[in-house]
């Protein structure tokens, strides 16, 4: 048996990829950095995921089992590395999970042996996708991801149902799956996140109610449940949270992203906004945050995005979005925001809980109208050319 030749000439390529110093490219907000090159991509996929080694099997040295993109990923921080649960799509259109891996979080990542075998206990699922992975208190990781499966009822080929899978670890390595949530007053979920904390003795998620597989219809914006039983999880009640609102980033759909972040003031939350344009839905990423004693309530939403889609992002399989479902917080208080651009890389931009706080806290709301907007800018211009004026400038 041997190996093809073609494979070491890509396999070196791909070591320069995966040892590629990563670089701040510079763009100054004050909140964020963002990073030239993406944490992961397509090309980071192993080469034994993608290629039959085998030159008698594969003489051509053929992609087999070829990987479109690498995106949308849960986070956590755990023995000291940066761990992603990254949704690998196929070229089959089938999404997976497999955990890459790194000593900085900003590069080097690298994928484990192989993608996360998930139980297969629900035999009408066709794909799973989107996973956020939370350090619960109970001493569990959990990993909330999207289960997708055909709509039976609908003549319609492409409708679809989503609801929220559950599975836990305590390494990343073996997975136990639990039943699917339920949300006895939402017929579909998508985009639901685990509250890393008991809320009155109970577990709590973020959801995001749906009428239909693409449309939230009467839902208006991100949910809050609890339930008692993490193995057999049933919501009965959804409180609302964030809510979309005419004329903003939310309009159109909105939905949780990374796990809540605790503060001194609050829990902070990265979740997506969307609206449509005449090119389509443009997603974005938004803060907001929510009480230490009641983590359902909104107390701070700084005005419109935190993150767009810029240059190169605004394009691939599904383009001007950018979407987050994951972040790391590190022992120095660093924040590490996972993003993927237009549903085909995965990106990062950095900060720290103490940026993130003052933004999320200091940063004015959306007053809503036009007229109150050029007011909010207008008193702080007024304000700036005063503090010039004052110190001579
Ligand atoms: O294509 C953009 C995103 O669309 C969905 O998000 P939402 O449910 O808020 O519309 C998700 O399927 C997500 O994976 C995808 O990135």
């Amino acid at each position: 048996m041997a190996i093809c030749d073609q494979y070491f000439s890509e396999l070196k390529k791909q070591e320069e990829l995966l040892g590629r110093k990563n670089e701040p490219t510079g763009e100054y907000n004050g909140i964020y950095s963002r990073y030239k090159y993406p944490v992961l991509t397509r090309e980071h996929v192993p080469l034994i995921w993608r290629y039959d080694l085998d030159s008698k099997t594969n003489p051509f040295f053929i992609e087999r089992l070829g990987v479109n993109a690498v995106f949308n990923s849960g986070a956590i921080y755990l023995n000291g590395k940066y761990c992603l649960a990254a949704r690998v799509e196929g070229n089959d259109r089938k999404s997976f999970f497999a955990i890459a891996e790194s000593d900085n979080g900003i590069d080097n990542f690298r994928f484990t042996d192989h993608p996360v075998l998930i139980p297969d206990t629900y035999s009408e699922e066709t794909n799973v996708y989107d996973m956020r992975l939370t350090a619960h208190e109970d001493g569990w990781i959990y990993g909330i991801f999207c289960s997708e499966r055909k709509d039976r009822d609908s003549d319609d080929l492409s409708a679809a149902i989503a609801c929220a899978g559950i599975v836990r670890t305590k390494d990343l390595r073996t997975w136990e799956r639990l039943d699917d949530l339920v949300t006895l007053n939402s017929p579909q979920q998508r985009n639901v996140v685990l509250h890393p904390e008991f809320v009155e003795g109970k577990y709590a998620f973020y959801t995001r109610p749906m009428d239909g597989f693409i449309d939230t219809g009467k839902g208006s914006g991100i949910g809050f449940g609890l339930c008692d039983d993490i193995t057999h999880a049933v919501i009965d009640e959804e409180k609302m949270t964030s809510l979309r609102k005419y004329h903003t980033i939310t309009e159109a759909k909105n939905g949780a992203g990374a796990v809540p972040i605790k503060t001194e003031r609050g829990w902070i939350h990265i979740a997506h906004g969307v609206r449509n344009t005449a090119a389509g839905l443009r997603y974005v990423l938004y803060c907001f945050a929510t009480s230490l004693a009641d983590p359902s309530k909104v107390i701070a939403e700084p005005s419109g995005m935190l993150l767009g889609p810029r240059g190169e992002e605004r394009s691939g399989d599904v383009s001007n979005v950018v979407f987050c479902n994951g972040a790391i917080v590190n022992e120095k208080g660093e924040v590490f925001i996972y993003y993927a651009s237009s549903d085909t890389r995965l990106h990062v931009a950095t900060s720290t809980i103490e940026r993130l706080t003052d933004y999320v806290f200091a940063t004015p709301s959306d007053p809503g109208r036009s007229s109150l907007c050029v007011k909010q800018r207008t008193e702080m211009i007024d304000r700036n050319l005063e503090l010039l004026k004052e110190a001579g400038l």
